[in-house]
């Protein structure tokens, strides 16, 4: 099947270009200079078909590093199964995924691996990978890390927070780094101290204040910036790539970019919550409301000014990706079991669906160019998770996914509206955006096409991942 995407400007992180796409099978076989009419007419005449991409952008699909479909936590599930979760990925312009397998104290790293796997396989709409979630660090699942790098999991997260649950301390973490630093996978964080935060939460809840607001309060920027300067002295003793995720405070992104400036191999990921929404304005919403937006680390006080300043590191490239940490619950029977105690709420936003649209309503706005766009959404992920040049990228031999963006397009992002994630709202309802997913092609095959779903569950293949690309 030969398809022939004509008119449109492809991005890039380095430029953009009027170019038309050449696509055989499940690859994209050409780029050419649209001065080539005789050629252009030629192949618009004898491809199968014709995608007619005037006056829009050609993006490489996006590239999602951080999502969580159908995960085990606070009492409940992530309500995205793979198969919900992915179609609605797709919606918005997302072609692969890259979620999270994890252990828990008492499990096999391989057998959790193994379950992920068959929850997954035949399930997804778009390609995926996974991480590795090591709740348990001991010489076993240390040995498992080295064994699945050489599966295609190349990347493993820790967290600092929840103790009992997934918690690691320092001299657990020290070991996984050496073995990261070893094998060269790459480290991934969840940085925020949570032996100081329980203690908060606690005297939160016995002081009275239990709304979702205090989800917030309990949960300090100092707390986020302690623990990733740690993470980063951490890596630094061991020699391990380091990547921090969900990034919501400017004083744990000045850390980074003090250890990137360096030449440490610290790199730092930011979410769309973080970027738009607010302590005052969503966790404070009367009520019980602020419930929807409970997710850690938190959203910060707008009025301290850190949506200011992780739009300027984006710019300055020392946050390098925009994922969504995708962890959609439900208010009605997943967020009540929080009502008058904002600890049992389950931590997570859904918004798989949005962030290709969010982060271009940051192009509109002049936040970040359309090349940063591309270059945070697609092609950095896949170079950070080693799928590069297969994802990421309008060229020759890569996979064609791609998206074709409509500039003078409109999108109402709300429940009734464009959402089709299995969520019962939307944590960004009536955000309105300057633009439009028109068509989405996953692997030669046109998924998303004006409005109307031409996927199925099971296109999606595991992406068996290499090192990361990108090391200083
Ligand atoms: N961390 C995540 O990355 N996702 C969901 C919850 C959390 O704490
Ligand atoms: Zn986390
Ligand atoms: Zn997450």
């Amino acid at each position: 099947m030969i398809t022939f995407v004509r008119g449109g400007t492809v991005v890039s992180p380095t430029g953009s270009q009027l170019l038309d796409v050449l696509i055989d099978g499940e690859s994209i076989v050409a780029v050419l200079q649209p001065g080539s009419t005789a050629l252009a007419a030629d192949l618009t005449e004898s491809a199968d078909a014709v995608v007619d991409a005037s006056g829009k952008y050609v993006l490489p699909g996006g590239v999602d590093g951080h999502t969580h479909m159908e995960m085990p936590f606070g009492g409940t599930f992530a309500s995205d199964t793979f198969e919900t979760g992915t179609r609605a990925a797709a919606w918005g312009g997302t072609t692969t995924i890259v979620d999270f397998a994890i252990q828990t104290p008492g499990q096999r790293v391989q057998d959790t691996l193994a379950q992920w796997h068959e929850k997954a396989a035949g399930s997804c709409a778009i390609d995926y990978g996974f991480h590795q979630i090591i709740g348990d660090v001991d010489s076993d699942s240390l040995k498992a890390m080295s064994e699945l790098v050489a599966e295609g999991v190349t990347s493993f997260k820790l967290f600092m927070a929840y103790p009992g649950v997934f918690y690691s301390d320092d001299g657990k973490i020290l070991r996984a780094m050496q073995t990261a630093a070893d094998t060269g996978a790459l480290l991934m964080m969840h940085a925020e101290n949570g032996i100081a935060i329980d203690v908060l939460i606690e005297q939160s809840i016995a002081r009275g204040d239990t709304a979702p607001y205090f989800h917030g309060t309990s949960r300090p920027w100092q707390l986020e910036e302690e623990a990733t300067h740690r993470a980063i002295m951490l890596a630094n003793v061991t020699g391990a790539p380091l990547y921090v995720v969900h990034v919501s405070a400017k004083q744990a992104l000045e850390q980074i970019a003090r250890a990137r400036g360096n030449g440490q191999n610290v790199f730092g990921e930011t979410c769309p919550q973080y970027l738009y929404l607010s302590l005052e304005e969503q966790l404070g919403a009367p009520g019980f409301d602020g419930a929807k937006w409970v997710c850690s680390t938190p959203l910060r006080a707008r009025a301290e000014g850190h949506q200011d300043e992780l739009w300027r590191y984006l710019r300055t490239g020392d946050v390098s990706t925009v994922s969504t940490d995708h962890c959609p619950f439900c208010m009605k029977d997943q967020k009540e079991l929080g009502i008058g105690d904002f600890s049992k709420i389950p931590n997570g936003i859904g918004s798989v669906e949005h962030r290709m649209d969010l982060m271009y309503q940051g192009v509109v706005s002049g936040k970040i160019s359309l090349e940063k766009w591309v270059e945070v959404c697609c092609t950095t992920p896949a170079r950070m998770f080693g799928m590069y040049p297969k994802k990421g990228i309008v060229s020759p031999g890569a996979d064609a996914d791609l998206v074709i963006y409509d500039p003078n397009g409109h999108t109402s992002i709300g429940l009734g509206k464009t959402h089709h994630m299995n969520m019962d709202y939307s944590a960004y309802e009536g955000f309105e955006i300057d633009g439009h997913v028109d068509t989405v092609i996953s692997r030669g095959r046109v998924i998303v096409d004006d409005g109307e779903y031409r996927g199925s569950a099971g296109h999606g293949r595991f992406v068996k991942r290499s090192l990361a690309q990108n090391l200083l």
